[in-house]
């Protein structure tokens, strides 16, 4: 009988194999590790043949040329000469995890996914963060959109949820996502800025580009600078629908809630992180899943019906809109757990291949011009950056469910069926076949209208919401729009273009437009922009769209710096670390040398970093915990100043001990001791400290300091 034809994944290799008398692992892609014994495999070609020398190429004589037939020295740099693959056209810089979305309860009623059926199922997951602007080396700390993007691998295919930390989007239509992407990056001719939109092009787009406002109230705000990727939201941006066995639809809206609360960081501190460490972002990560503190998102749907689409002051289908969670309570169904890190960065964060049109069963799409653009996109960009249509069959695409298909060959086929048929109808009943009633059937929506290129009048009103999202923040988060804002308009050489920018400002709040045209020296106030919508929506304030208001509120999480020197107390340092440890949160110790200090009771205390490598922005508190025998060497250091300085700056809660009064004069502030500033030693002075450290930021401070201050 002939062999049955089947694409499903084969992995008959053998896990272990021997090699020039040496035992090997075989790895996910074929290759092969050292075992745990220790033994040494040796060096071999591509091709398997062992390698006797590889630090001298073949030459003639001692210095004569080299030889053509010196086949390693070719296949190693041919090979190396094609390491790179083309980075992503956006979201470039990015960094992935594993682990799994977990159910709560079945959502049946609602959905025929799979994933959703059974109250504790388990599916696993892989999540890329990214920034969007900037190439593959740029710095982590950018003001810029986070993709959130994550892979479910579901027993019925895989689900691609591609989002963003920011619920909304700058453009109506995907037809202008190639504009807004060569405005946004950096200009052609000069190649720069990197990773900024502080520049001529990008505000000259959006100034043009009014339904833009409202994201562009977003990006201006903390939101676009997070402290951490495991501190920050995720939305799926568009109205999807949900499709239940019965064939009846909801439509949804999702979003990703972290556990750990939402944290910013100040511009003024992304700079200095920027410098400090380009990596602050995936460090972030990587230490955090590698000592098991495991980042978890929940999962919250809006549901809503075509009622409640009809009646929303908005058009639902618009992506540039989103609906308030005080109108619509967004439920929890599940949560997501990050619980391991690639073991190769390229072979599975770089190659992993997000399509929006990868939905299971159950999921669906709505009109959403954007959502159907990108549906068109993902493919494509997949074929040019992963070289061939084959990309699924790298481990990190494939669907992790049984699978069968009829495509075939292609470059860099991996998973080659056997058999003779290979289509169908057949009548060999040899292979797979449709199934009406598991497979993706589309929501049978009744469509109709006359084919033309227009952008609906339920599209027009684009301040409203702007100004919402401006009116629901907290004060300090309001200057720090009103400074972005003067920010990146002062990059801006074009004044037309800043100008054009402050007409919008007015159209959103007249306070905001006021002060960045203050600040940025304008010489007489614009009018406002011509607006599609005559009259502007004053729409309740809402407090879910602000980060202060849904804080954490606790110090789990986080990361305190503690600049120690010799003859540290080492009973105050030690019940320091014990408390902040108690509250999940980390520690890390800076000393004038790395190798460590010689505390009061004798001990060496190993640091993390010297004074100059650790600076106070990478921390989210810090304390000083010094001695009166090494204070007058400490405060003679540049960067001890800093340390103090900056984080008085950036509103953070400074702990010290009597000894450490001449730093903090030194900083500066040795007469501005406030709320935030709290000595350690004495009764209740730990405790006190480490719960206010869950306030995170001292935001009374900050209308003294400059920062923020527009
Ligand atoms: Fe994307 N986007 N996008 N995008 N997008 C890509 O696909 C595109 C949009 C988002 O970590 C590309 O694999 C179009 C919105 C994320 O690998 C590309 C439009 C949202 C990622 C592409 C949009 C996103 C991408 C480039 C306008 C939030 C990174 C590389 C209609 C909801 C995924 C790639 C990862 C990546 C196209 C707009 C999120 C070119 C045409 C809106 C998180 O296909």
């Amino acid at each position: 009988m002939a062999k049955k034809r089947t694409a499903v994944s084969t992995r008959d290799e053998a896990d272990i194999a021997t090699i020039h008398d040496v035992k090997l692992r075989r790895g996910a892609g074929g290759e092969l590790h050292q075992t745990a014994e220790g033994e040494t495999p040796v060096l071999t070609t591509a091709q398997g043949a062992p390698v006797a020398d590889d630090q001298n190429s073949l030459r003639v004589g001692p210095r004569g040329p080299l030889v053509v037939d010196d086949f390693h020295f070719r296949e190693k740099i041919f090979h190396f000469d094609h390491e790179r693959i083309p980075e992503r056209v956006v979201h470039a810089r990015g960094y992935g995890a594993h682990g799994f979305f977990e159910t709560y309860e079945s959502l049946a009623a609602y959905t025929k996914a799979d994933l959703f059926q059974r109250s504790g199922e388990r599916t696993p997951a892989f999540v890329r963060f990214s920034t969007v602007a900037g190439n593959k080396g740029s710095a982590d700390l950018a003001r810029d959109v986070r993709g959130f993007a994550v892979k479910l691998y579901t027993q019925e295919g895989n689900w691609d949820l591609v989002g963003n930390n920011i619920p909304v989007f700058f453009i109506q239509d995907a037809i202008k996502f190639p504009d807004l992407i060569h405005a946004a990056k950096q200009e052609p001719d000069r190649a720069f800025p990197q990773a900024q939109t502080a520049h001529d092009n990008f505000w000259d787009f959006i100034s043009l580009t009014p339904e833009s406002m409202h994201m562009v109230m977003w990006t201006m705000s903390d939101r676009a600078i997070p402290r951490s990727l495991r501190f920050m939201e995720g939305f799926g941006v568009h109205t999807f629908r949900f499709v239940n066995a019965k064939d009846e639809s909801t439509f949804v809206k999702f979003h990703w809630k972290p556990k750990l609360g939402l944290q910013s960081v100040a511009w003024n501190e992304a700079v200095k992180i920027n410098g400090a460490d380009p990596d602050f972002h995936r460090r972030d990560l990587w230490q955090a899943i590698q000592s098991g503190n495991f980042p978890e998102w929940e999962l919250q749907v809006q549901l809503f019906d075509q009622g409640f689409a009809d009646s929303f002051d908005f058009d639902v289908l618009d992506p540039t809109k989103l609906i308030p969670e005080e109108i619509l309570k967004p439920q929890p169904i599940g949560r997501l757990v990050l619980d391991r890190m690639p073991d190769n960065f390229f072979a599975e964060t770089e190659q992993v291949a997000f399509m929006t049109q990868n939905v299971p069963p159950g999921i669906d799409f709505s009109n959403d011009p954007l959502l159907q653009g990108r549906n068109f996109s993902y493919l494509d960009t997949q074929l040019k950056r992963l070289g061939g249509p084959n990309f699924t069959h790298l481990p990190i695409n494939a669907p992790k469910c049984p699978f069968a298909h009829f495509q075939q060959d292609g470059h860099m086929a991996m998973r080659n069926p056997v058999g003779r048929v290979n289509y169908q109808p057949n009548s060999f009943n040899d292979g797979p076949r449709q199934s009406p009633t598991h497979g993706h059937r589309p929501f049978p929506a009744e469509e109709q209208g006359t084919k033309a290129r227009l952008r609906p009048e339920s599209f027009a009103d684009h301040y409203s919401q702007a100004r919402q999202f401006f009116v629901s923040q907290t004060p300090p988060e309001q200057r720090h729009i009103a400074a972005a804002l003067t920010f990146e308009l002062s990059k801006v050489e074009t004044p037309a273009i800043r100008e054009r920018m402050v007409s919008h400002l007015l159209n959103i709040d007249e306070t905001l437009a006021t002060t960045v045209a203050q600040k940025l020296g304008l010489q007489s106030m614009p009018k406002p922009a011509d607006a599609a919508v005559a009259t502007r929506q004053d729409l309740d304030p809402s407090p879910a769209l602000s980060i202060v208001e849904n804080g954490p509120k606790r110090f789990e999480g986080r990361k305190l710096g503690i600049l120690v020197t010799d003859g540290v107390d080492a009973k105050l340092l030690n019940g320091l670390i014990k408390a902040v440890n108690k509250e999940k949160a980390v520690c890390e110790l800076i000393a004038p040398k790395v190798g460590g200090v010689t505390a009061s009771d004798g001990s060496l205390v190993k640091a993390h970093h010297m004074v100059d490598g650790g600076p106070s922005v990478l921390f989210d508190a810090v304390a000083l915990l010094t001695s009166a025998e090494a204070i007058d060497d400490l405060v003679t250091e540049a960067a001890a100043r800093d340390f103090v300085a900056d984080a008085f700056q950036h509103c953070k809660f400074i702990g010290y001990d009597q000894s450490a009064m001449p730093l903090l004069a030194k900083a500066g502030i040795a007469d501005a001791l406030d709320e935030g500033i709290l000595a350690l030693p004495g009764e209740g002075g730990l405790s006190r400290f480490v719960s206010e450290l869950g306030r995170l930021r001292v935001w009374s401070r900050e209308p003294s300091v400059k920062f923020g201050k527009a």
